[in-house]
C-alpha cells in the first residue's frame, strides 16, 4: 500500500527496512510464511473457557517437550516469569536472582509491583551464579529478616552475552535451594539455544526447577508468545494470575498455530544464529577498540566492549544505523548484537564492514 503514497517516505521506510541488518533482538523477527499460513487456518475457539484447541495443543505439546504435567501459554516472557514469581512468593519476601537478569533489570520493577517483593541480586561471572554464592544471600530466620522467597535463574543469560549454565551447577543449585525450602524458577527465554549448545534436551535441562518460562517469539521466531511449565497444581494457579494480568485472551489460537510451528521446527535451525553469533564475535574482535572474548560466545548474542573505539554506545549505535544495521546499546560502553532467523551470513559480513567504517571513521 505504501507504493501510493505521493511523498514516496513510506516506499522509502520500507526499502529501508529490507536492506537493514537488525541485530537488535532476536525479537524482531518476522513470521515465515508457513506460520503465516497457519495461522490464517488455525482452529479457534474462546481460551478463557478452554475451548481453543490450538492453544490447548501447544500447552499439551510445550509440557510433553519439558517432561511436565501441564503448560500455559502467556502472551509475553515477561507475564510467564512474574505469574511464576507470583506463585512461588508472599509479599515482603526477597527473591535471589543475578544482578543484570531479566525478572530484575526489565520487567518494570513488577517483582515488587505485583508481588510484593525485592530481589536480592548477586554479580555471577558471566551471569552464572553458584549455590556458595546463593547460601550467603539466604536470609536468617529471624523476624525482622525479609524472608527469601525463591531463586531465579537465567539461562542463556541473555545481558551476559547468551551464556549457557553448566548443567551441574543449575542441578546443585535447584537441589540446595530445595533442602533449604526455596522453589527456584527458570527464566528459560532462550532455554533452546542453551540446549543446542550443551546439546542435551530442554526436559533434561530444566527437569530439576519448579516452573519454566520459556520463549516462543525469540529465537524461534513466533510473532508473539511464551509458555509457562510446571505441574499441574502451579498451571491452575497459573491460569488466575495470568488472567488478573489480563492476560485471558480469547480467539489465540492464531498465535499459537505459529507458536507450533516455532515449538516444532525452529530449534532444529538455531545452530545457523549461533554459527552466525560466531562469525560477528571473531570478526568484532579483530576491530581496533573493540573488546569481546569470542571464545565465550556460545549461543546468538554478543555483547562487546566499544569503549576503545573513543565513543559511548548511543553514538555507536546511531553511526551503525545510519549504515542501515542496527544494535542495542547495553550501557554506555557495552553493546549487543544479537543473529537470528532473518538476518544471515550476508547480512553479518555488512555488520562488520560498517562497524569497521564507524569505528575507522571517528
Ligand atoms: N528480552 C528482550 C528485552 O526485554 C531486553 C531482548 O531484546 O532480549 N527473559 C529474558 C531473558 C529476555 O531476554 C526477555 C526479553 C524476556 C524474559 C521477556 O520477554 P518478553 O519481551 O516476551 O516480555
Amino acid at each position: 500500500m505504501s507504493t501510493v503514497i505521493s511523498n514516496g517516505t513510506a516506499e522509502n521506510a520500507e526499502q529501508r527496512a529490507r536492506l537493514t541488518v537488525d541485530l537488535r533482538s532476536d525479537t524482531v523477527t518476522k513470521p515465515t510464511p508457513e506460520m503465516r499460513r497457519a495461522m490464517a487456518e488455525a482452529e479457534v475457539g474462546d481460551d478463557v473457557y478452554g475451548e481453543d484447541p490450538t492453544i490447548n495443543r501447544l500447552e499439551r505439546r510445550a509440557a510433553e517437550i519439558f517432561g511436565r504435567e501441564a503448560a500455559i501459554f502467556v502472551p509475553s516472557g515477561t507475564m510467564g516469569n512474574q505469574v511464576a514469581i507470583k506463585i512461588h512468593t508472599r509479599p515482603g519476601q526477597e527473591i535471589i536472582c543475578e544482578e543484570r537478569c531479566h525478572v530484575f533489570n526489565y520487567e518494570m520493577a513488577m517483582m515488587a509491583h505485583f508481588s510484593g517483593c525485592l530481589a536480592r541480586p548477586i554479580h555471577g561471572d558471566d551471569g552464572i551464579l553458584r549455590w556458595a554464592q546463593i547460601e550467603r544471600k539466604i536470609t536468617p530466620k529471624t523476624y525482622y529478616y525479609a524472608q527469601t522467597g525463591l531463586v531465579s535463574l537465567e539461562n542463556t543469560h541473555n545481558m551476559a552475552g547468551g551464556t549457557v549454565y553448566p548443567p551441574p551447577i543449575a542441578d546443585e543449585i535447584c537441589d540446595a535451594a530445595h533442602a533449604a525450602g526455596l522453589p527456584v524458577h527458570l527464566d528459560g527465554a532462550r532455554v533452546f539455544n542453551a540446549a543446542l549448545a550443551l546439546g542435551k534436551p530442554v526436559a533434561e535441562l530444566t527437569r530439576k526447577f519448579d516452573s519454566v518460562m520459556f520463549c516462543l517469539s525469540k529465537g524461534l521466531g513466533a510473532p508473539v508468545g511464551s509458555l509457562l511449565v510446571g505441574s499441574r497444581q502451579f498451571v491452575t494457579q497459573a491460569r488466575i494470575y495470568r488472567k488478573s494480568l489480563g492476560g485471558g485472551m480469547r480467539q489465540a489460537g492464531v498465535l499459537a498455530a505459529a507458536g507450533l510451528i516455532a515449538l516444532e521446527q525452529m530449534p532444529q535451525r538455531l545452530h545457523v544464529d549461533h554459527e552466525n553469533a560466531k562469525f560477528l564475535a571473531q570478526g568484532l574482535a579483530r576491530v581496533p577498540g573493540i573488546k569481546l572474548d569470542p571464545a565465550k560466545v556460545l549461543t546468538n548474542i554478543v555483547i562487546c566492549d566499544i569503549s576503545g573505539a573513543g565513543m559511548v554506545s548511543a553514538d555507536f549505535s546511531r553511526r551503525l544505523a545510519e549504515k542501515n544495521v542496527l544494535c542495542g546499546a547495553v550501557n554506555s560502553e557495552l553493546v549487543r548484537f544479537v543473529t537470528h532467523l532473518d538476518v544471515d551470513r550476508a547480512g553479518c559480513e555488512r555488520a562488520l564492514e560498517a562497524v569497521q567504517q564507524v569505528v575507522g571513521s571517528r
